[in-house]
């Protein structure tokens, strides 16, 4: 019997993309993980399912070096690799930081891979801190420039934020976990609404449909166990550090709500209403509501407008 779970494979590309995925490597249901680098020891360090390396016949597992051009053309040799790894998915999203060289170099040739196959495709890149070099802010921006080409939807992380979360007295890496934590909720938000078995669904067919144009995404998502954990979860999510707040411009609305089977038919609507009040009254607006949560509310909010 043919199985009707829409099958994800998240793919990390380069340092920043590895160090993401290992925040949620093994722990989602539904989703592979596949890390691409040319370096070997990010790639070592990495606890994604499966793992390319690319290049080494002439980068000797070093890395590109900061170039986009040479991140770019050792992945191009792994291209059969790739191809294989990907083949059997309904949804790609890659997850590169945006500034450095395999990343930024080689996003667009896994995403042309994966539009070619037939495949929805979805970016998740994060922009440099304001103190990094000059010429990685020009390498994002390249790279932004070439979102559009092969990408369904992009979600822009802007690792300067953690800044006023954490108003600096933190180390990098439990930022950088901040951002793996918030990855984690959209790869899960995109699984659950696709796979699970929900009162009110979506399916891979509306996402393609939703993201006709190549879309930018805005996502926020909060949890709550209180007996208001809804109402609650709502406000989170809106509130969310990396949510931009461009529900006024978004051409479609997603909003997925899940609880108990006491979820209550009240707070659905007071939520959707606030959303609706907040967006552009030409959006159209998708609900998901699942009911088999064993305990507490999540919302979360996907705002979609053209890139
Ligand atoms: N959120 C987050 N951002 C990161 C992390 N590591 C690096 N970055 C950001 O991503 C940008 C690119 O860095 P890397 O991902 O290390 O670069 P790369 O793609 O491996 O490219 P090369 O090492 O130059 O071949 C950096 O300039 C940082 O802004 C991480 O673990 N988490
Ligand atoms: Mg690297």
């Amino acid at each position: 019997m043919k199985s009707n779970i829409t099958k994800i494979n998240v793919v990390g590309i380069g340092g920043a993309g590895c160090n993401i995925i290992n925040g949620f490597a093994g722990k989602i249901k539904n989703i592979n993980t596949i890390a691409i680098d040319t370096d070997i020891i990010s790639l070592n360090l990495c606890k994604a399912g499966e793992k390319i390396l690319s290049g080494n016949s002439f980068l000797e597992g070093k890395g590109s070096g900061g170039k986009p051009e040479i991140g770019k053309s050792a992945v191009k040799d792994s291209e059969i690799e790739i191809k294989n790894a990907i083949n059997d998915s309904g949804i790609v999203v890659i997850v590169a930081g945006f500034g450095g060289g395999t990343g930024s170099g080689a996003f667009s040739i896994v995403a042309k891979i994966a539009k070619e196959l037939g495949i929805l495709t979805i970016v998740i890149f994060t922009r440099p801190l304001r103190n990094e070099e000059k010429h990685k802010f020009e390498i994002m921006l390249d790279a932004v420039n070439k979102l559009s080409e092969n990408t369904d939807a992009s979600l822009c992380i802007d690792n300067e934020k953690l800044i006023n979360i954490f108003t600096n007295v933190v180390s990098l890496n439990i930022a950088y976990n901040y951002i793996n934590d918030y990855v984690r909720s959209f790869i899960e938000c995109i699984s659950r609404m696709v796979n699970s078995n929900n009162t009110i669904i979506i399916d891979l067919n509306d996402l393609q449909d939703i993201f006709e144009n190549p879309s930018k995404l805005s996502f926020g998502s909060g949890k709550s166990l209180s007996k208001e954990g809804p109402l609650i979860a709502y406000e989170r999510a809106i509130k969310n550090e990396f949510f931009d707040d461009s529900i006024e411009n978004a051409t479609s609305i997603i909003v997925f709500i899940s609880g108990d089977k006491k979820l209550r038919l009240d707070y659905i609507s007071i939520i959707e209403g606030l959303i609706m009040r907040r967006g552009n009254e030409n959006a159209i607006f998708y609900h998901v509501l699942n009911t088999e949560e064993n305990e507490g509310f999540t919302v979360s909010i996907i705002a979609v407008r053209e890139n």
